[in-house]
């Protein structure tokens, strides 16, 4: 056995954290750990922390620690928003896990309801010792992402909502100009409503306002560990 620990947040709701534990755990309660795996490839166990501020799908905080000799040491958080069950796996075969999640930085944009919201494809790499959006890096599944928004235009889901995502898609694949294009020819009734609300979606798909959301949300504190 080793040593143990506990986190608590502010509301004194616990969790131990037990490095040996490798199955995924979602949302149980509102301190959870999520489950352990070798993020940075150094043989390892990493701990997924996931902790939950409260309300109807909101809002989700996955804190990363790792082991050092007998300390337990905070490396990371990853801020979700709505989103919640991020997949940890090597994407890249580098050796190192990226995290596959859903961005929902666009959940309702303007006055569109959260079911008529897009949810885009979102990829956290651990690099230099934190966790960065990289999901530009990863260009095929976007377009596989573009195609799949394309299928269903036609599937009853919110025309807006769809279009924001055809547009949304092609700014983080940076083709700003062929979005425009394709917004044109495929969705000429949201064509007005995407330019009056433009500024808005540059400012939320924003790399720096990116990293400015994934703050850490609840502060927790550590119990000494047990031996
Ligand atoms: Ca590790
Ligand atoms: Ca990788």
């Amino acid at each position: 056995m080793g040593a143990e620990w506990t986190l608590r947040d502010k509301h004194n709701n616990s969790t131990v954290i037990d490095f040996s534990e490798t199955s995924w755990n979602p949302h149980l309660s509102s301190l959870d750990l999520y489950g352990c795996a070798d993020i940075d490839n150094d043989g390892q166990f990493e701990a997924v922390v996931e902790y939950r501020s409260g309300g109807a799908h909101c809002c989700y905080t996955y804190f990363i620690y790792r082991k050092v000799e007998t300390q337990l040491k905070l490396i990371g958080s990853i801020y979700l928003g709505n989103s919640s069950e991020p997949i940890f796996k090597d994407m890249d075969n580098d050796g190192i896990m990226e995290v596959l999640t859903l961005d929902d930085r666009l959940a309702y944009f303007d006055d569109l309801c959260f079911a008529c919201s897009p949810f885009l494809p979102l990829i956290i790499c651990y690099r230099n010792n934190s966790f960065t959006n990289c999901t530009a890096r990863f260009p095929e599944m976007i377009e596989k992402e573009i195609q799949k928004t394309l299928n269903q235009r036609s599937s009853g889901f919110d025309l807006r909502g769809n279009a924001l995502k055809y547009l949304a898609l092609h700014i983080i694949f940076k083709k700003e100009a062929d979005g425009w294009i394709g917004i044109r020819k495929y969705y000429p009734e949201a064509s007005s409503w995407l330019k009056e609300h433009f500024e808005e979606l540059k400012k939320k798909l924003d790399k720096e306002e990116f990293m400015k959301r994934n703050i850490k949300e609840g502060a927790m504190t550590k119990d000494k560990p047990k031996k």
